[in-house]
């Protein structure tokens, strides 16, 4: 028995001694009668029983490999579970108000707020998953990411998958089944309470999952998976597989952003840099001298060095619009561009004319959710609506255009421009991040790189420079992660 399971049958001991767990007749606040409760609360009298729930509450997060720059309890009463959680490892705390204040700011959160940034969400019991969802919606609303929630308690009745589904991984210490086999063991519960707990649960599950993926495989969060790993999903999009392959084979994460406007160095860009990468991301309408011979070279040249081609049109009106500038026009973008990519702002039909084009010719797509130039509105809400739109469309979507991960399923493949060796941006408002930040901290899959590249006075040396730099933060990131 290692010392993680000897301290929690010891925990469970304890929160059962200070009555945080009853048995008996209860009547919970939905009006149905329950043969257990849960009073957490009791447990801020008692020290050291707060220091160790804290101490396992980041301990879980850190095992689950959870990337996080701040901390928030649900109130109330895991909001000095947060407090020590922050004051023991140096984290920086936020706090949710309840009520907004009706004089000074009206402010949700107390704190300072860095939009962008994740904020990893700690409770006490969870149910549905309400609560946890609460905190996270009024979080996200001030730009923050929330991917992950700690719980103490799980009592296994569909909150897990209902935060599964709004994009949030739920780690708990304790789940109801081992909280039932060790007060069974230690004779502290007869054997009947147990059944009739477990009967209960099992009767009153809030939430019922439709998801298909249920796979194990597909429960791990994508930071620890491999790249091979993932190809191997039961339920992975042809495309996103293809892509995760070529990535494989090429030790390379690296997309090429070939933003120059002359076809003749277009072509030349993508066959000198065509090893290299596992993605060439195109803006076709910046070629001046364009003709449907450039894209059919272009293919030849995907072909030749395994890579996919992404045409970055960024579509964004209604579905019938998007139909005809996807299959038509001047740049009959289907007929040779495997990826493409789309504004969620118009709502689903945008996906649904772009996949009556796109699926009978196995292409795929990427919706943006984030994007990196200065004051982006896509945030927060609006982030966590996309993800709801992948994920109602995964069919045809395979992944997002995004800072960081934002989705905790590995099937998604997450793409990040504004990538570039040296810090700072350009004075349009492209903001740049480095390729370890963004592949190892922010838990993306890809670069997406253009001027720290092209700008190059040695192009080949330059890509090669950041495919390694790609690849070893993604080595980085599996070892830090299993
Ligand atoms: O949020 C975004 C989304 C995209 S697709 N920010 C971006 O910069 N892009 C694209 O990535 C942009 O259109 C450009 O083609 C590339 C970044 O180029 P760089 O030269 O700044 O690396």
């Amino acid at each position: 028995m290692d010392h993680t399971n000897v301290s929690l049958d010891s925990l469970i001991l304890k929160l059962h001694d200070v009555q945080g767990v009853k048995f008996g007749t209860f009547k919970l606040k939905s009006g149905i009668i329950s043969p257990i409760y849960f009073d957490l609360r009791v447990i801020v009298s008692y020290p050291s029983l707060m220091n160790e729930v804290s101490r396992l509450l980041f301990l879980r997060a850190k095992e689950a490999g959870v990337i996080f720059n701040s901390v928030c309890g649900v109130p109330y009463t895991a909001l000095p579970l947060a407090t020590i959680i922050c004051s023991q490892n140096d984290l920086p705390m936020l706090i949710r108000r309840k009520e907004a204040k009706d004089y000074g700011t009206g402010r949700m959160i107390e704190g300072k707020i860095h939009p962008g940034e994740t904020c990893l969400i700690v409770e006490d019991v969870v149910t549905s998953g309400s609560s946890v969802f609460e905190t996270a919606e009024v979080l996200q609303k001030e730009g923050l990411k929330v991917t992950d929630a700690v719980v103490l308690m799980d009592r296994e009745q569909g909150g897990r998958a209902r935060l599964a589904k709004d994009g949030i991984t739920l780690h708990s210490i304790i789940s109801i089944s081992k909280l039932l086999d060790v007060l069974l063991e230690a004779g502290r519960i007869e054997a009947e309470v147990a059944q009739s707990v477990r009967r209960f649960i099992h009767e009153n599950s809030t939430f019922r999952p439709t998801e298909k993926n249920g796979s194990p495989a597909a429960k791990k969060p994508c930071k620890s998976l491999s790249y091979e790993a993932r190809v191997q999903l039961p339920h992975i999009h042809p495309m996103a597989s293809r892509l995760l392959r070529f990535m494989k084979e090429k030790q390379s994460n690296l997309c090429v952003s070939a933003d120059v406007t002359d076809a003749k160095e277009l072509l030349e860009v993508a066959d000198t840099l065509g090893p290299l990468i596992c993605m060439l991301k195109t803006h076709v309408d910046i070629l001046h001298n364009f003709t449907p011979d450039v894209t059919s070279r272009l293919s030849k040249l995907a072909d030749k060095h395994s890579f996919l081609i992404f045409e970055d049109r960024k579509f964004a009106d209604i579905g019938n619009t998007v139909k005809h500038q996807y299959e038509g026009g001047l740049y009959q973008i289907a007929s040779w561009s495997h990826v493409i990519n789309a504004h969620a702002v118009p709502g689903s039909g945008v996906v649904k004319g772009l996949e009556a084009v796109g699926k009978p010719l196995d292409r795929g797509c990427l919706l943006i959710a984030e994007m990196s130039s200065q004051g982006s509105l896509a945030t927060g809400a609006y982030t966590q609506a996309v993800v709801k739109m992948a994920d109602d469309h995964s069919d045809f979507v395979f992944g997002f255009i995004c800072g960081s991960r934002i989705s905790s399923k590995p099937e998604f493949i997450h793409m990040t421009p504004g990538v570039h060796m040296q810090s700072g941006g350009d004075s349009l408002g492209q903001q740049y991040t480095s390729p370890e930040e963004v592949i190892c901290k922010k838990g993306s899959d890809v670069i997406i790189v253009g001027r720290g590249i092209l700008a190059a006075a040695d192009r080949v040396t330059a890509a090669e420079a950041y495919r390694k730099a790609g690849w070893e933060s993604y080595l980085k990131r599996l070892s830090l992660t299993n």
